[in-house]
């Protein structure tokens, strides 16, 4: 009777939902960054601090991005930030030039410095040898305290149910890079973009939700404007993972592959793209309210408008993450969400399902 066959639906369902999420643990392990790789980068590290000191003793150099927060694949490039202590200290632009100069002379790596970038920095690579099949790529910044507080916010997020959330946002990026739209310099979305986009649809969308809005959780005790502002910025979010655990458990019990086949429906049929902005600290919010609505301003055509897709940043909130995403870059992007949610309603068996989906 109808009966029957609701449940032999309701039972197929769940039988590809457990295959799959299986298929995406597999999918997701094999591509995890080796011990040998990740002791190398923590050499390269220690080594480029090193040579740092020589022109300013009082510096540390910080990791952040994906090989600080958890979601780091085989062969993802190097974030790092020189911090100083010191007051008096050279300008980021200054200290980019110098320590650009320093590292051509005393290291084998190709040095790039970009002084005069928005955010300068000295990009490095070291070309694939036979100790390291793929090379290294490498990024230094100065003083970027902002990005070393939402590497840890998202390593905060990634820690409350490790097991989803970096399967997720693991699975995300390698399926974005395959379909060639996590490249902000080509109109589409940067990885941090991505990451966003989960955060906010673990919180906000599913209902109930896999992740607390750690940024909304009153503090455990009073706390000073300047612990919890960097640069204007409120920075301040509940980080006592531990705690959080006894106190807090998410009663969403869905699998990875529910909430993945879901991400996929959300993003390609149900976020407003034209009115909403993705706010993990404050949920759907509205372009308007953010003065985001997309205009093409006098210094971009129509094709370059800054705010066709937006995602606030959780702590400078004024900085649409999305920003460089084009409207082909969006319309490329709202395609792949559309055949990713085609595969999967189709059910195929898992381990194809997967590889199709990332088919280059
Ligand atoms: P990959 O493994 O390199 O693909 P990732 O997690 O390292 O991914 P990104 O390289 O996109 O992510 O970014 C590295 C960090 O830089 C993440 C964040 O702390 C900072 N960051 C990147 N893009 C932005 C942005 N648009 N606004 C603010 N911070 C950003
Ligand atoms: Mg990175």
């Amino acid at each position: 009777g109808p009966y029957g066959a609701q449940r032999r639906h309701a039972s197929k369902h769940r039988f590809f939902a457990v295959e799959l999420s299986q298929a995406l643990f597999d999918f997701v392990i094999q591509r995890l960054p080796t011990q040998e790789e990740m002791a190398v980068k923590e050499d390269v590290r220690k080594l480029l601090e090193r040579l740092i000191r020589t022109i300013e003793p009082d510096s540390r150099l910080l990791s952040f991005g994906s090989t600080a927060n958890g979601f780091s694949l085989r062969n993802s490039d190097m974030d790092l930030c020189c911090l100083i202590d010191s007051d008096e200290r050279l300008s980021a632009s200054d200290m980019v030039t110098m320590l650009g100069d320093l590292l051509e002379r005393e290291t084998k790596f190709n040095v790039k410095p970009l002084p005069h970038a928005r955010i300068p920095i000295v990009k490095l690579s070291l070309d694939p040898s036979p100790g390291l099949p793929l090379g290294i790529a490498c990024d230094i910044g100065f003083e970027n305290r902002l990005a070393l507080e939402n590497t840890r916010l998202l390593m905060c997020y990634a820690m409350i149910d490790p097991t989803r959330v970096r399967t997720l946002v693991l699975f995300l990026k390698v399926w974005s890079k395959r379909r060639s739209i996590n490249s902000p310099y080509q109109g589409t979305l940067s990885s941090y973009g991505y990451v966003l986009l989960v955060i906010y649809f673990l919180i906000h969308v599913k209902n109930p939700p896999v992740l607390p809005n750690l940024q909304q959780m009153p503090p455990l005790r009073p706390i000073s404007q300047e612990d919890t502002h960097i640069g204007g910025h409120n920075t301040w979010f509940f980080d006592d993972i531990e705690l959080l655990r006894q106190r807090w458990q998410s009663s969403n019990t869905d699998s990875v592959a529910d909430l993945l086949i879901d991400f996929f429906r959300y993003y390609s049929r149900d976020f407003t793209y034209n009115t909403g902005v993705a706010s993990i600290r404050g949920g759907l919010l509205k372009k308007e309210s953010k003065g985001w609505q997309n205009e093409a301003s006098s210094r971009y055509n129509d094709s370059r408008e800054r705010n066709r897709f937006c995602i606030e940043d959780p702590f400078e909130i004024d900085f649409n993450v999305a920003r460089c995403v084009t409207k082909e870059g969006l319309y490329q992007i709202r395609g792949e969400f559309m055949r990713a949610s085609r595969i999967l309603a189709m059910r195929p068996r898992a381990v194809a399902a997967l590889a199709q989906l990332c088919e280059e």
